[in-house]
């Protein structure tokens, strides 16, 4: 049997005829058969892997389907932009190719575009630029009226705490806040109407409020918060004080409620006691409760902070409301028709489907906690993300099934009123392992049911070995039709936790830069200071032992190919970047100080350093930008003290 072959056979097994219930049944049964791959049990929440490798792309085509072929020259017909969790940063992809086009450095220290060592970044990190890790797991495009409006993105940072914001015009970090009071940012969303209000941003680990060495040894004392941040002016303006922890968050389409995961109601700082009660609870938060308490005074501030903080703890307060689910649940969806938001159940084999337009009445106290939910469909082992396809169908990860389960939402909730009806359409094997999914624009009103992405934490044996640390896997699923078909795998490296796909039209990236950018605001004060006009002087100027250097390039030159500074001087070097040429990027690196910066066409980029070490060393262009791009280079002449 040709190994070809049966690569064949196994990709139809796994995505043309997955059967309800047994998809991944005959999946092993197939593995098994063909004997050759064999079989990886593997004990534990990691599930069953099986040695297939099955490259789909192909069964998908012969069974007709559309094609996710972007020849050469061709655009994708979405853009996805992908988180990286412990990577720091953010990834443009486009869909259907799954072609990765870009990185947005955020969290992290960039080699490429400086991003962490020029002065236009630390301006924006300001006193963030001590970290040089982040753990970036959620991103969400602002909203006007519910869809994509194409200004912004933010995320979040699980390992400092902090929520970024990136420009979508030229793709680059322009804000970034630390979070006093919570202690590790992990949901987050952003309000979807009628425009992007705030910033939704949840506090996961529990700590003593403030957090300043009280309490160490009494967890009973040990808190976190909610916070809502101005996503226009990124101030946080509020946070809420609650029981339990905060996992995933997400908000309605009315603009009124925020709703947020908790896994931890017993406040329990080891494992056994985060598991100890059959429920958790999902919190709710009435936005303009919250608003006027703080215009009102009604708040408390902790430590250094003077963030208000309004307490929504227990059962009688007008901010919050603690709906009792099964245990540990995890993501939070609110679905595109704005009716539902759905939690998962992670260590539950079921979702709460809960009906945003009774929370109303849950908060006027007519209606009891449990009457806002609709439905609790069981839909396989450790639901964790559900997404949407704008036909009534929800696709949920089935983590220890390695599965996406589609179901209908309108069905599991005639079924929780008792009729017997069947709600779960189809199991789809995905591998393996998958976290969160995201269908086309499911994270809006506009939700199309076209592409489906699965992130899949497990990629075991599906690409050639890359040592132990093994890609994850980004797979991709046609949901176009009524079956669900695995069309792509795309290997990615640490560790993309979630995403959300927009169409191209919904963004407009800048081609260059605009000279009026605010981005390099402090270059043209400094230009200004002395008397000098970026884009057309080239000069030294020496304050002290503060020296500033102003640089033109044009492909292949700099404007000045030497300029001389004394050991020990603090050195600023301006680059202006004049070509006015789409696509025409230069750098600017000097050999053996560390430093290196894009400067894009018509962008100044700057950067300083101590010239700690006298000699001759070079500078030169990092960015290919010509066909005399090695010559573009110049000296620095540090004259010794
Ligand atoms: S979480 S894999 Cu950090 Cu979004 Cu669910
Ligand atoms: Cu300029 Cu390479
Ligand atoms: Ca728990």
């Amino acid at each position: 049997m040709s190994e070809h072959k049966d690569d064949g056979r196994m990709a139809e097994t796994a995505t043309i005829e997955p059967s309800v219930n047994e998809g991944r049944r005959r999946f092993l049964a197939g593995s098994a058969a063909l004997g050759a791959a064999g079989m990886a049990g593997v004990a534990g929440v990691t599930g069953t892997g099986t040695l297939v490798r099955s490259q789909s792309a192909q069964a998908a085509s012969e069974s007709g389907d559309a094609s996710i072929h972007v020849a050469p020259g061709q655009l994708d017909s979405y853009y996805g932009f992908w988180s990286s969790g412990q990577t720091g940063e953010v990834r443009v992809f486009g869909v259907p190719s799954m072609r990765e086009l870009t990185r947005i450095p955020v969290f992290n220290r960039c080699s490429a575009t400086g991003w962490g060592q020029t002065n236009e970044s630390l301006a924006v990190l300001g006193e963030n630029a001590k970290w040089q890790n982040g753990d970036l797991h959620h991103i969400h495009m602002s909203y006007t009226d519910g869809k994509y409006d194409g200004r912004y993105l933010y995320m979040n940072d699980k390992a400092n705490t902090r929520v970024a914001r990136v420009r979508l015009d030229i793709m680059r970090c322009d804000k970034m806040v630390h979070i006093p009071n919570a202690h590790g940012i992990h949901g987050l969303r952003v309000q979807k109407a009628p425009k992007t209000g705030y910033v939704f941003a949840n506090g996961e680990m529990i700590v003593p409020l403030p957090n300043d060495g009280r309490d160490l040894d009494d967890p009973s004392q040990y808190w976190s918060v909610f916070t809502g941040i101005d996503g226009e002016s990124m101030e946080i303006k509020w946070q809420v004080w609650v029981d339990g922890n905060l996992d995933n968050t997400n908000c309605d389409y009315s603009g009124r409620f925020a709703i947020s995961t908790c896994y931890n109601a017993e406040r329990g700082v080891v494992l056994a006691e985060k598991m100890r009660l059959e429920r958790d609870w999902v919190v709710v938060f009435d936005i303009p409760a919250i608003e006027r308490a703080v215009e009102n005074g009604d708040y408390v501030t902790f430590g250094d902070s003077d963030i208000p903080v309004v307490d929504g703890r227990g059962e009688d307060n007008p901010f919050t409301r603690y709906i009792p689910v099964p245990k540990n649940p995890h993501g939070i969806n609110a679905s595109p028709d704005g009716n539902y938001l759905i939690a998962n159940g992670k260590l539950s084999p079921t979702c709460t489907v809960i009906d945003a337009r009774k929370l109303p009445d849950l908060f006027d106290d007519k209606i009891e906690l449990r009457d806002v939910v609709a439905a609790e469909p069981e839909l396989g082992l450790g639901p964790l993300h559900t997404t949407f396809d704008g036909r009534g169908n929800a696709y949920t990860t089935l983590f220890i099934d390695s599965q996406v389960v589609k179901w209908n939402v309108a069905e599991a909730i005639r079924h929780y009123a008792g009729d017997d009806v069947s709600y779960i359409r189809q199991k789809l094997d995905v591998h393996y392992q998958p976290g969160h999914l995201n269908a086309s624009l499911a994270e809006t009103a506009e939700a199309d049911g076209r592409w489906l992405v699965v992130l899949s934490k497990f990629s075991k044996d599906r690409f050639l070995p890359s040592g132990p640390l093994h890609p994850e896997n980004d797979q991709l699923v046609d949901i176009s039709g009524d079956e669900m078909k695995l069309v792509h795998d795309g290997p990615t490296f640490a560790e993309p936790h979630d995403c959300i796909l927009c169409r191209p039209d919904q963004v407009s990236p800048a081609k260059i830069y605009d000279r009026d950018d605010p981005y390099w605001s402090q270059a043209r004060q400094w230009a200004e200071e002395d008397d000098i006009t970026l884009e057309t002087d080239s000069k030294v100027v020496r304050h002290g032992n503060r020296v500033r250097v102003y640089l033109t390039a044009v492909a292949p030159q700099y404007s000045m190919s030497e300029f001389r500074v004394r050991q020990g001087d603090e050195v600023t070097v301006i680059v202006t970047n004049l070509d006015k040429i789409e696509d025409l990027s230069h750098g600017f690196s000097i050999i053996n100080y560390g430093i290196n910066m894009e400067v894009n066409p018509q962008q100044t980029s700057s950067v300083t350093f101590t010239a700690d070490r006298a000699g001759v060393y070079w500078y030169y262009c990092s960015w290919f930008c010509h066909a005399l791009h090695m010559e573009m280079a110049g000296r620095m002449l540090v004259d010794p003290a």
